[in-house]
């Protein structure tokens, strides 16, 4: 091991205490590489701790979305998964288990930390029993996302791997208090869940609006509301649209669709229908979310179910209030009446009621930007970073103490 040396003392328990630490640690991070929250956020997390001179090895099938730019402290490690005649299925968690193996032992990793439960936990609790078997031990960290929990992870199909999996971990994280509960909820967990929130680069969501953007968007000074997501069935993509088209009727605006996903073709039809295909922008996947949400005037979020909500939490750093319903852990981002409001899933005329609210009268609108961007400030990445490099070093700790007991490591 080569990140903590050890200052000798007579018994193991006095060199614990004064173990210093000597060199970076090499963190394993694996995610989805997609634009969905979780790819996201773990490439973000990745990113900032790299800045901080940790090594930071992302290890999943693509490079991830968010991923751009060089860093120093960065790798990369593809997933490789063959395909052979008989694999109707190609057994992605087999191979990044494998993966995994490969490159904890090639790359001295210190911990693991797999983002979103399915499969990535048991792949990695896969690779720490392959690893352990070579006397080499590396603690894995869950943090549980969302639809890992209270879609996928409950479903039968998977649930008793996922419940496993978790337990199996050295140490589990959710992304808040009401993801933390579900998971109580729906398995038999038998360990502490920590609670860090998702987290915001405030700074980086501190743009000033491009007028030029903003003219070719809304030429008639037109309201900008903004929905961004993957599209999928629990966003409620069609209830985007009615909401909407409520407040178009009222306060003139322009709507951006950000994401793509398998929805995408309900929004459109429902353009068509309600004749709105002139004020609705399907943008489709973007990397610059900063430069969008400083032109925007409000952010819709009508899902069925967020475990956070991090769409929602970047376009309140760039002033946007939002509405959204009242579901999972959106309560513990949004203030009602404050930096937003919501209401019931599927009560569109509610949810257009609140709209209206904030944006017809000025002086309303300018007091929930400013509340917005208050509350994102809360949840900047300066403040949550540390948690997890906490959470890292007890993990490391324990570690340490383990291989004192004479477990041979490395
Ligand atoms: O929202 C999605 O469908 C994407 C999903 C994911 O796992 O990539 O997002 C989940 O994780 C985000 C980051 O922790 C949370 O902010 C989202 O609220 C959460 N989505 C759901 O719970 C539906």
């Amino acid at each position: 091991m080569d990140v903590y040396s050890f200052v000798s003392g007579e018994n193991s328990y006095l060199r614990l205490i004064f173990y210093v630490k000597i060199s970076p640690m090499n963190i394993g991070i694996v995610c989805y590489p997609t634009f969905g929250g979780s790819g996201v956020l773990a490439t973000e997390l990745g990113m900032a701790l790299a800045d901080k001179g940790y090594n930071i090895h992302f290890v999943t099938y693509r490079q991830p979305a968010r991923l751009t730019g060089f860093s120093a402290n960065i790798f990369y490690h593809e997933v490789r998964v063959p395909t052979y005649p008989l694999f109707e299925y190609p057994p992605y968690e087999s191979a990044l288990a494998s993966t995994l193996v490969d490159v904890v032992k090639n790359n001295k990793l210190d911990l693991l930390h797999v983002h979103y439960a399915i499969p990535h936990a048991s792949a990695a609790y896969m690779a720490r029993q392959i690893l352990q078997k070579e006397n080499k031990y590396v603690p894995v960290i869950t943090t549980l996302h969302g639809t890992d929990i209270t879609l996928v992870g409950r479903d039968k199909t998977y649930a008793p791997v996922v419940a496993f999996s978790i337990n199996q971990s050295d140490a589990i994280t959710a992304v808040s208090n009401n993801l933390k509960e579900e998971t109580f909820r729906s398995f038999k967990i038998e360990k502490e869940i920590e609670v860090i929130y998702n987290f915001v680069d405030v700074q980086r969501f501190n743009k000033k609006p491009i007028d030029a953007f903003r003219k070719v968007i809304a030429p008639n000074n037109e309201r900008i509301i903004v929905h961004a997501s993957n599209f999928r069935k629990i966003k409620r993509i069609d209830d985007v649209i009615r909401i909407y088209k409520r407040i178009n009727e009222a306060i003139p605006s322009q709507l951006l669709l950000v994401g793509d996903g398998p929805e995408r073709h309900v929004a459109e039809s429902l353009c068509r229908e309600f004749d709105l295909c002139e004020s609705v922008r399907f943008l489709g996947k973007q990397q610059n979310m900063e430069e969008i949400f400083a032109i925007t005037d409000l952010f819709l979020l009508p899902s069925e179910y967020e475990s956070f909500g991090l769409s929602a939490l970047e376009a309140m750093a760039g002033r946007s209030p939002v509405v959204a319903t009242n579901v999972g852990g959106l309560p513990e981002i949004i203030t009602q009446g404050e930096d937003g409001f919501m209401g019931k899933v599927g009560d569109v005329d509610q949810l257009a009621g609140y709209a209206i609210d904030i944006l017809k009268n000025e002086s309303t609108f300018e007091r929930f930007k400013i509340n917005a961007r208050k509350k994102a400030e809360k949840f900047d990445i300066s403040r949550i970073i540390p948690q997890y490099e906490k959470l890292y070093e007890r993990l490391y700790e324990g570690y340490c103490k383990h291989k004192m007991k004479g477990v041979k490591i490395d």
